[in-house]
């Protein structure tokens, strides 16, 4: 069959189709075309149910679900490992001071010494304590002192108008007590009115003593007393009742007692002596 005569079938096929289904359904005539038109049947019964197919292939991905309630709390884990050292902290406040320690064992003999120039040293350091001390007692002159209970009674100084005093004790003999005085710029303690004998009679009576040295003497002539620096007498004198009697032909030297009074004395004896200082000196 030529390809005109197909498209000449086809085309006259198609009419047919067009024309038959108007006339007659959907009947066709056999012998239109050697091309075989086939044309859908009636519809039939339902078949059988069929076999059950295969599972699906899965469907998509869900939307994430609504958070679930907080679930049981779990049981305590293991301890872990140490972290790492922090900064020191700061430093506390002193502890108390502990128990004495025991006794340790005795030391090693000694070598010998010359111990003689050692306690001679050591005598002088004590007699220059004692100066210092009583330099120091100068010191007290100073008003922050003087909320001390009785300075004079621990042997502080007293003063009057014109004259400091100071108490020093340390038994001296009257020369050795004056060279004492003399060598911090004073003398034995002349008291030469009523009121300076008795600042010192005061200091004596505060300091619980008795009797001192004070700067009157005969030493140069008998009978004729004259103060340590050898001023002549003034007016003023203070003597006891039968004194002065230069017992036993060697009393050439003055102590005062705690009332003021005056006894002449033997110079060698050793006893505290009051110095004194003019005010514009010290
Ligand atoms: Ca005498
Ligand atoms: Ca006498």
């Amino acid at each position: 069959m030529g390809g005109e005569k197909l498209v000449a079938c086809m085309l006259v096929t198609v009419l047919s189709l067009t024309l038959i289904r108007s006339v007659y359904g959907q009947h066709m005539p056999e012998e239109a075309c050697l091309v075989q038109i086939l044309v859908p049947g009636l519809k039939g019964e339902p078949g059988e149910k069929g076999e059950k197919g295969a599972p699906g292939r899965p469907g998509r991905i869900g939307p994430p679900g609504e958070p679930g309630p907080p679930g049981d709390k779990g049981q305590k884990g293991s301890t872990g490992h140490y972290g790492k050292m922090g900064p020191a902290g700061l430093k506390g406040i002193k502890g108390d001071m502990g128990d004495p320690g025991p006794k340790g064992p005795n030391g090693e003999p000694g070598v010998p010494c010359e111990c003689a120039p050692l306690r001679k040293m050591i005598g002088e350091m004590d007699i220059q304590v004692a100066q210092l001390t009583n330099e120091l007692k100068f010191i007290k002159n100073d008003p922050h002192f003087s909320a001390l209970p009785s300075p004079a009674a621990v042997a502080g100084i007293k003063e009057t108008d014109s004259k400091v005093y100071l108490l020093v004790k340390e038994e001296k003999r009257y020369r050795d007590a004056e060279v004492f005085c003399k060598g911090r710029g004073g003398h034995l303690a002349m008291p030469k009115d009523a009121a300076a004998n008795r600042a010192i009679a005061g200091y004596i009576t505060e300091a619980g003593l008795s009797r001192v040295y004070i700067g009157i003497n005969d030493l140069e002539r008998e009978g004729h007393f004259v103060y340590v620096e050898r001023s002549p007498m003034t007016t003023f004198s203070k003597w006891r009742e039968g004194e002065p009697n230069n017992a036993y032909d060697d009393e050439d030297c003055v102590e005062m007692v705690s009332s003021g009074e005056w006894i002449d004395v033997a110079c060698h004896l050793t006893m505290y002596f009051v110095c004194e200082f003019d005010k514009d000196k010290v």
